[in-house]
């Protein structure tokens, strides 16, 4: 008999690993506090546009073994998936907020019994599943670290991508004891390909925030790399292709700054978890918050002259062919070039809810002074230069993202500008731009 399951929080990571586990056979009760996700998904809508997932949604919804509730129920396992951001208190670092934590544990304390298994997928601080999860759980009659089985088994998954690597991958199982790794490791394995490694609660959560500040220092040491470039006059995408052809360098992408709602933020759940130097991994933060200034100079130099000028930012997500804009360079992007005083409209094809208006590139276009493609979603390859040329004041292009062909777009009449791309005279109205390969 396959035990029950409930897993807390419905949202990027919830959902999927919840109709996964309910496609094993698994018997799954997905609860969340939204009803907006409730409605939608009782009306056989999927809050999360990724390959596979509404029909996956529809299938397990349709034969009884994924049901969407609003509260708890009594369960052999616990999943909770809920976010944990960043609290940002004036003069001081930021922090983990673990109010949401906190609340999913409250909200499924009264049906724990003992023997349950609680798995805690959230991304958080070293040493949570040991003390700020079994304090929130505690009862009188119930003394989690012992009566339970607690694990922490971290999510991996890229947005974008996300039920081909939630199969695919290998995953880390951090349990409390042997006994909670083996039953999550289990658990996990009845759907991963990947394979399912254990280890203890502290080590898996130390993990999963140095794989993601590995990438936050990788992505900063790309844009260190085009800054550079762009001073002494070379292109970074041109230096970084030759340079990787070494077989031990893989350098990545420079771009607008870090979006996402995992790699900004978690560096700082280690700066906050020691008193260990931690300056590395900092000032990769640093250089990577810089990006959106970095990117809004580039325009201003070329608009300086201009009265008002209007601003088409392409892209409203934090980052190409997702639909998702939670923390987006084109936030910070959108603020700094509207207090100076540039007109700003924002221009995405995927992204449905954004903090800014959005606007359709048709509507907008006529006497626009410049476009600056901030996300790489393919369909920004179906721009057409010729067809916006003649409609906008001063053509001009800043691709921050080397994404598009930039000798089309110089061919159709526009000023073209790319992020890293020190081959260029701002003086010269025409602009000197040339392609190297
Ligand atoms: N970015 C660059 N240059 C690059 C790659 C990314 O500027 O070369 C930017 C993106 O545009 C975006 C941000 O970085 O704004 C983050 O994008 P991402 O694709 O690097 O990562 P996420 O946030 O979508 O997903 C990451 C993944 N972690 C790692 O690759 C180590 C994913 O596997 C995790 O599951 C996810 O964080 C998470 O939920 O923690």
């Amino acid at each position: 008999m396959k035990e029950n399951i409930c897993v807390v929080g419905l949202g990027y990571i919830g959902l999927p690993t919840a109709v996964i586990l309910a496609s094993k056979g698994y018997h799954v009760v997905g609860v969340d506090v939204s009803r907006k996700i409730l409605d939608q998904l009782e009306q056989g809508e999927c809050p999360i546009k990724e390959d596979g997932m509404e029909a996956l949604v529809k299938q397990t919804m349709a034969d009884g073994f994924f049901i969407p509730k609003d509260k708890p129920e009594p369960s052999d396992v616990f999943i909770i998936c809920v976010p944990t951001p960043l609290t940002r208190g004036a003069g001081r670092k930021p922090r983990s907020d673990m109010s949401f934590v906190k609340k999913a544990a409250e909200a499924i304390r009264d049906q724990l019994v003992p023997g349950n298994l609680v798995i805690l997928e959230s991304t958080v601080p070293p040493g949570t599943i040991a003390q700020f999860l079994a304090d929130c759980l505690r009862r009188g009659d119930l003394e989690p670290l012992t009566d339970l089985d607690l694990a922490h088994c971290p999510e991996r998954v890229i947005p974008g991508n996300l039920l081909y690597e939630l199969v695919n991958n290998d995953r880390i199982v951090g349990g409390h004891t042997l006994k909670a790794a083996k039953r999550a490791q289990d658990l996990y394995q009845s759907f991963a390909l990947g394979e399912v490694i254990i280890t203890d609660a502290t080590t898996a959560e130390l993990c999963k925030l140095m794989e993601n500040t590995y990438r936050d220092v990788q992505i900063a040491l790309a844009n260190q790399f085009a800054k550079v470039a762009e001073g002494i006059g070379v292109d970074v995408w041109h230096a970084t292709e030759l340079a990787n052809r070494h077989p031990r360098v893989n350098i990545i992408n420079p771009g607008p700054g870090v979006g996402g709602h995992c790699i900004p933020i978690d560096p700082w759940f280690i700066v906050d978890s020691t008193d260990v130097d931690t300056g590395l991994i900092q000032e990769a933060r640093r250089m990577n918050d810089s990006m959106p200034s970095h990117a809004c100079n580039m325009i201003m130099m070329q608009l300086e002259k201009l009265d008002s000028p209007k601003v088409i930012l392409l892209g409203a997500a934090y980052k190409g062919n997702v639909n998702d804009a939670r923390e987006s360079p084109t936030e910070a992007v959108a603020s700094i070039l509207t207090e100076n005083g540039c007109k700003i409209h924002v221009v995405d094809p995927m992204v449905e809810q954004f903090s800014l208006p959005l606007s359709n590139l048709e509507d907008v276009i006529d006497g626009a002074d410049a476009l600056m493609l901030l996300v790489d979603h393919d369909d920004f390859l179906k721009l057409q230069p010729e067809l916006l040329v003649d409609r906008m004041r001063n053509p001009f292009l800043l691709d921050t993202r080397g994404f598009l062909n930039m000798a089309s777009w110089k061919s159709s009449g526009f000023k073209v500008r790319k992020l890293g791309d020190g081959r260029w005279d701002p003086r010269d109205s025409k602009g000197s731009w040339e392609m190297s390969q």
